[in-house]
């Protein structure tokens, strides 16, 4: 018999799903989250946002996730939860999968202060990012510069003082 079909290759397996997202820092639960798990253990808000690429001008995407806020605040943050101005000494620092790192006070999360409804994306334009990363997604920024993709950890925590 000619033409014997040999059996196409098995697909490599393309489980490159990413390294979990770690919450590490001043933190009393540190976690480290997948993508599924940002989905299912969390309310999920839409975001219909543009903003402008320096390089690649405007830029338009609809991102579905849950808020920073409850992510981070299950994972409980070492301050007097009751105090504002405790919470308004702390510090998050994002990480992406190629270095890039960005960072934002807590003061932009909290509710009592800016209140912004700021996103770690399970979805990109109706696309899960199972196998690329949550994504930051900070809806009042005019600029994408901290819209952090292929996430690696989130850092949480105060804001060391200088020493005076
Ligand atoms: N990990 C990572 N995320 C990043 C960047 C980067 O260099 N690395 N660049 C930012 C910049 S400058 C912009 S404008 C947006 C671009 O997002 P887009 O590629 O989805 O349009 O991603 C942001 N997120
Ligand atoms: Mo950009």
């Amino acid at each position: 018999m000619s033409g014997i079909s040999s059996p196409s290759r098995p697909a490599r397996a393309v489980s490159v799903a990413p390294k979990p997202l770690v919450l590490t820092g001043e933190l009393i639960r540190p976690a480290a989250l997948t993508v599924a798990d940002l989905r299912t253990r969390w309310g999920q808000r839409r975001a219909e946002v543009v903003f402008e690429c320096a390089k690649r001008g405007p830029q338009r995407h609809t991102f579905e996730g849950p808020l920073l806020r409850d992510v981070v605040g299950d994972a409980r943050p070492s301050f007097d939860a009751t105090r504002r101005k405790d919470r308004s000494r702390f510090l998050l620092a994002v990480t992406g999968g190629d270095g890039h790192r960005t960072v934002l006070s807590w003061a932009e999360i909290d509710a009592d202060f800016a209140d912004s409804p700021i996103l770690l994306a399970t979805a990109m334009d109706g696309r899960g990012l199972d196998l690329s990363g949550s994504q930051l997604v900070v809806p009042s920024d005019r600029c994408g510069a901290r819209y952090i993709s292929a996430i690696t950890s989130v850092w949480v925590g105060a804001c060391a003082f200088p020493q005076t």
